[in-house]
């Protein structure tokens, strides 16, 4: 079977050709947001310290052959204990924005009632030095970290968890949110769901065709929970969700439109429809709906479909799917194979222009909402060169062919506002461990003193972020 795809450049070769006005610089828009992002488990460490109680993900690593070489995030890159020295790092790299996410385990413990008062000064200590720096703070209050307890319960199989999690949001909405003026409620229901509850690879590390799709009802009216919280409590500030989408097409390109819309349905919609449109992708509705009888009550869509005031994408590569008989999705990832291509140290394709296909569709589907892309980046195997730099020539190109077709899409009315890098520095990266690395900035995890070295592409990146503009 042959599949005729573009290689990158005769993407952009091909995007010259019909918008001429396409010059070597591009401006972002006046008052674009420019950032990087980093999440709690995969930086703090600090896994007992100041009465942090231990989460899901302790556990999940405790147990043999879950993580890659049995790594964990018990100290991870140590950020809680060098959160200063990380944020004067950021500011003199010239990184005016920062997305970073709150261990829920610091602030409760046990997961409801007490809170941890030390938990919840660290974020203030953090907020405070992060405005000091004059660095703009995106908080995300749920980036895959969970209370032990509330896991054990059945975590977001469980509805009660959904109360408790609208409980802590709460409470870290009211100690920092009069400083804090962008909020994020959750990161990636999609990758929770399929991850924990349909591969099984990160926790709880189960395999439920035929009950998960409870757990993506649940964190959705998280979401909507969250988003009163902030709402009542930080009426100033702007709120939404992250997901992660990718545009999904047919790996042949010749069939398979019925899969792909079922693919599309399970990947974006989902988690975009009962926000944007107040119902539950049409052609999915049916198994969500007899999957949560009596999980899904009267009201429940109207919370979560309240109006949000920006929508996060986090994005990396395109889908290709085909037909499968696998239970409830019905459809495979399909890993794209043809003369040129290039993947990242993950595995996952190079395909530039797949977020300007995202951004387009985003912005004909939902109306155009306002965007910020709160995740874009790229892992490669590297290593420091003699000099003690990594090189990262592969990074700088990466980032720059996504910008490119960002502006691309801005160009043609996409309203995106800001961007964030993943990652400000290498950090544990779920069941991969240490192996593989996002960051802008080299953690040497080999040495004790987890030594910080930007890498090439951290200081062209500032150079981005203090222009505005991207030179090609
Ligand atoms: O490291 C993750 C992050 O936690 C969530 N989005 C994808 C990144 C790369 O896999």
């Amino acid at each position: 079977m042959s599949i005729s795809f573009y290689n990158n450049d005769l993407q952009n070769r091909q995007y010259a050709q019909n918008f001429p006005y396409m010059q070597n610089i591009m401006k972002f828009p006046k008052n674009f947001v420019w950032g990087t992002a980093t999440s709690s488990y995969q930086i703090e460490g600090a896994m007992e310290q100041d009465g942090k109680g231990l989460s899901n993900w302790d556990d999940f690593v405790s147990k043999k052959g879950n993580i890659k070489n049995g790594d964990n995030g018990n100290i991870a890159a140590d950020h809680y204990n060098r959160y200063e020295e990380d944020i004067k790092l950021m500011k003199s790299l010239g990184y005016p924005s920062y997305r970073f996410s709150i261990s829920w385990p610091r602030i409760q413990p046990t997961g409801s009632g007490d809170v941890n008062q030390m938990g919840l000064d660290f974020y203030d200590r953090l907020v405070d030095n992060l405005l000091k720096h004059k660095i703009r703070p995106f908080a995300t209050l749920y980036h895959w970290d969970m209370p032990l307890n509330l896991h054990k319960e059945g975590g977001w199989m469980n509805r009660s968890t959904v109360e408790r999690f609208a409980e802590y949001s709460e409470i870290v909405v009211k100690k920092l949110g009069d400083r804090v003026r962008d909020w994020i409620t959750i990161n990636e229901p999609w990758i929770i769901y399929v991850t924990g509850y349909m591969l099984g690879v990160h926790p709880p590390g189960k395999i439920r065709p035929y009950s998960s799709l409870k757990v993506a009802h649940n964190l959705m009216l998280a979401h909507g929970l969250a988003m009163e919280k902030i709402r009542l409590h930080s009426p100033k500030s702007r709120a939404g969700i992250t997901n992660a989408l990718s545009p999904v097409q047919s790996w042949n390109w010749k069939r398979g439109n019925k899969t792909v819309e079922r693919a599309n349905a399970f990947i974006n919609g989902i988690w975009l429809d009962p926000i944007y449109k107040g119902r539950y992708p049409i052609v999915i509705e049916d198994e969500i709906f007899s999957q949560n009888k009596g999980n899904i009550l009267p009201g429940d869509l109207k919370i979560i479909s309240q109006p949000t005031d920006f929508l996060g994408i986090n994005h990396y590569t395109r889908s290709l799917v085909r037909w499968s008989p696998v239970p409830l999705f019905r459809f495979l990832p399909v890993t794209p194979k043809y003369k040129g291509v290039e993947y990242t140290s993950m595995g996952w394709e190079i395909y530039p222009k797949g977020i300007k296909d995202l951004l387009d569709w985003v912005r004909t589907e939902y109306d155009n909402p306002p965007i910020y892309i709160t995740e874009n980046g790229a892992a490669f195997y590297e290593s420091p060169g003699e000099d003690g730099i990594v090189h990262d020539q592969n990074r700088i190109h990466f980032l720059k062919s996504y910008l490119q077709n960002i502006h691309h899409s801005i160009e043609e009315g996409s309203d995106v506002r800001g961007y964030f890098a993943w990652s400000f520095m290498d950090n544990f990266e779920w069941h991969y461990g240490y192996e593989k690395t996002f960051g802008l900035v080299h953690v040497d995890y080999k040495s004790k003193e987890l030594t910080r070295t930007p890498k090439d592409s951290a200081h062209w990146y500032g150079k981005v972020c203090r222009e505005n503009k991207l030179e090609l």
